[in-house]
């Protein structure tokens, strides 16, 4: 099965693995958020590509969930001598990426090149594709102020609320061959437990995509989203905040009215705890399965990704029944 996943750092990666796992080599293809993308020290870092890349490789760092696993850091301290800014933490083999990604790029190469080249050479059996080949960076109005990506997000861990969010570029940017290629071949699209506003947002601005994935949809692949907001809380990182302060609800189901607004989706993925917010999401016109989603080894992660494989095998049997049925609904089943 020809799976196509959108993801964005450490949440996206571990469903990443998990579906990387199950199928065969060559099935899957995720596309990465580029937003978070920052130049430090001259290099150019793509945070969420590169946490992707590592997971998939079996190298991530196993308690940060971003770098690299078993990292020194004789570069940044001595970096610090220096009076360099160091809040951005560099690891020193994590620099080698860096290091081979910006003489690629200076050299002339696109960034999907350069990711493809990456997952060769750390062996992975997937395809790493970042959201665009052109700059779109996320911005962030805060009570501190307008704010780059990172300045937010590590340098002021998270702290300021977030009042509204900007992806800069993303008018101009285009969709990639690569990308495009990936959304028409996909037999099932997965949206997973990633900040569904700086993560998977960005994702969906780039222009063309989310239509690619609603004509995807309209030809009987089916699309399955996965919340990353699990009992009003979200498992890492700020969304729940951040849907709060910009005026939504931060739950599950907050994030599937945003994904059904966008025309995005036909199965949402809800955590057991969220079993009563069903029917609210049932009422956004998504199909709902619930399960275990949140994912502490290997194994939690195969198993979320063969429940959302199968909940798009059950979906697309359900749209095969629609049409052979000439448009009629078969009844809002449930996956459970
Ligand atoms: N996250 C941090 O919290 N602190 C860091 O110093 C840091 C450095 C870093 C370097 C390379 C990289 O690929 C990721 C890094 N991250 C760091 C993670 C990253 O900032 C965020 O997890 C994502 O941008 C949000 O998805």
């Amino acid at each position: 099965m020809r799976v196509l996943c959108l993801a964005g750092g450490v949440g996206g990666a571990k469903l990443a693995d998990g579906l990387q796992q199950i199928l065969a080599p060559g099935e899957l293809t995720v596309v990465v958020n580029t937003g978070d993308d920052l130049e430090r020290h001259s290099l150019a870092i793509c945070p969420d590509h590169d946490t992707v890349l590592y997971t998939l490789a079996g190298i991530a760092d196993p308690t940060q969930g971003w770098g690299v696993a078993g990292e020194t850091w004789q570069v940044m301290g001595q970096l610090g001598r220096l009076g360099a800014q160091t809040w951005f933490r560099l690891g020193d083999r994590d620099l080698a990426t860096h290091l081979f990604r910006t003489e690629r790029l200076r050299g002339g190469a696109r960034p999907t090149e350069v990711a493809l080249e990456l997952a060769r050479s750390l062996d992975v059996p997937s395809r790493i594709l970042p959201m665009t080949d052109d700059a779109i960076r996320t911005r962030v109005r805060t009570t501190a102020g307008w704010l780059d990506f990172q300045d937010y997000f590590v340098r002021l861990h998270q702290e300021p609320d977030v009042l509204e969010v900007q992806f800069e570029g993303a008018e101009a940017a285009s969709l990639t061959p690569e990308v495009r290629d990936a959304i028409r071949s996909a037999e099932a699209i997965v949206v997973a437990p990633s900040n569904p506003v700086v993560s998977i947002g960005p994702i969906l601005a780039v222009p063309g995509l989310l239509a690619e994935i609603v004509a995807a949809r309209g030809r009987g692949v089916p699309a399955i989203g996965v919340s990353g907001i699990l009992g009003g809380k979200a498992l890492r990182g700020p969304a729940d905040r951040m849907m709060t302060s910009l005026g939504e609800e931060a739950s599950a189901l907050g994030v599937a009215r945003r994904y059904a607004a966008a025309g995005l989706l036909d199965v949402f993925v809800l955590d057991r705890q969220d079993e009563d917010l069903s029917a609210g999401v049932r009422a956004l016109g998504l199909e709902v399965v619930v399960t275990q989603t949140v994912m502490t080894d290997a194994g939690s992660r195969a198993a979320l990704a063969r429940d959302v494989l199968g909940a798009a095998a059950w979906a697309f049997a359900v749209a095969a029944e629609e049409r052979l049925e000439g448009g009629n609904a078969p009844g809002g089943g449930s996956l459970q």
